[in-house]
């Protein structure tokens, strides 16, 4: 039997457990689309926000927005940075168990958790997962890594597909096919990308990547389009069906977000897994639907996080 997948965003709000709100630190909470995603949020009762930043704007926001003062606490920050340490202080004191990033720039706010006085890393690389609602699109489809990590060596992209391909075992998909996307589906020494595709799905024949479905180098075309792959007459054993698209450099894993967002009128979620609690990481410019939903993921990460603990 076809393993279900996840199709919407509210598919996964059906999952998230209706007791304990997830308390969550947004840094540099003055931003509109974010505040908007946190009042639904906060209708949902998903979540218990410390909204962090320049505390006047962020007031006049709640107010106009419509947010129950009484539901938030707002703690003013003087500079964007001090907004993004004060996030990752309430995680380390055990205060919230998710950092958001609000109208600050990711590397900023990435250095707030990667701080040493946080103890926020588990020893594990942190790596980033966007999730796409697309139109036309039986599934969600998800992508790493277009947000965090610069130039992954090959160790690093391991760690980076072992991070995703946990996360999506955690929302019920067992075997996730996961195409490594190169310009090409054939090895070629000229580019490195296929190289580091082909070790890493020989990896995966060996057992390294579980139940996971892994293949590469494929380009776009053979990841998404059972049409391509029988067009082009290749045997695969993804068929067009990849669930994770796996980006070799950061650049190509962000202009292929983006192109979704813009080009494709998708939604995307953004989360940064690896650290000892979720992280949401969204574009500044992403919409309020992309933030809300990162909220759900988070959310549900939460859940499933405290369930391996206890287990
Ligand atoms: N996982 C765990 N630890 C890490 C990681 C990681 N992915 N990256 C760095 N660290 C640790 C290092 O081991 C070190 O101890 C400390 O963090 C600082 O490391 P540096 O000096 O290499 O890192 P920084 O501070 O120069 O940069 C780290 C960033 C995450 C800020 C950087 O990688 C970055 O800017 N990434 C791109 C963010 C971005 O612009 N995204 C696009 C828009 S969403």
């Amino acid at each position: 039997m076809a393993e279900k997948r996840l199709a919407s965003f509210s598919e996964v709000w059906d999952c998230i457990p209706k007791t304990n709100p997830l308390p969550i630190s947004v840094a540099a909470a003055q931003d509109r689309n974010v505040l908007m995603a946190i009042k639904v949020a906060l209708q949902r009762d998903a979540i218990l926000p410390y909204l962090i930043g320049n505390s006047s704007k962020i007031e006049a926001l709640i107010e106009e927005i419509g947010i129950p003062r009484d539901r938030v606490v707002v703690i003013p920050a003087q500079t964007d940075e001090q907004s993004a340490y004060l996030a990752a202080e309430l995680a380390q004191r055990g205060a919230v168990g998710c950092l958001m990033k609000g109208m600050i720039n990711s590397s900023l706010f990435l250095k707030g958790v990667l701080h040493r006085d946080f103890h926020l890393r588990n020893g594990q690389l942190l790596s980033h997962l966007s999730i796409f609602e697309v139109p036309g699109f039986s599934r969600l489809l998800f992508l790493s890594d277009g947000g965090l990590n610069i130039h992954p060596n090959l160790a690093e992209k391991d760690s980076i597909l072992l991070n995703a391909i946990d996360f999506m075992r955690r929302l019920g998909i067992d075997t996730p096919k996961v195409a490594l996307l190169a310009a090409n589906e054939q090895v070629n020494e000229k580019m490195p990308e296929t190289l580091d595709a082909w070790q890493l799905s020989q990896r995966a024949q060996q057992g390294h990547f579980g139940s996971a479905v892994v293949e590469g180098p494929l380009p776009l075309d053979l990841a998404i389009s059972k049409e391509a792959v029988a067009h082009k007459g290749i045997t695969s054993k993804i068929n067009g069906e990849a669930d994770l698209l796996f980006a070799p450099t950061i650049e190509v894993g962000n202009v292929l977000g983006k192109a979704i967002t813009y080009f494709g009128n998708g939604v995307m979620a953004g989360l940064v897994l690896g650290a000892k609690v979720p992280l949401i990481l969204t574009s500044r410019a992403d919409s309020y639907d992309a933030k809300l939903a990162s909220i759900a993921f988070a959310r549900l990460a939460f859940s499933q996080l405290l369930m391996t603990e206890r287990s």
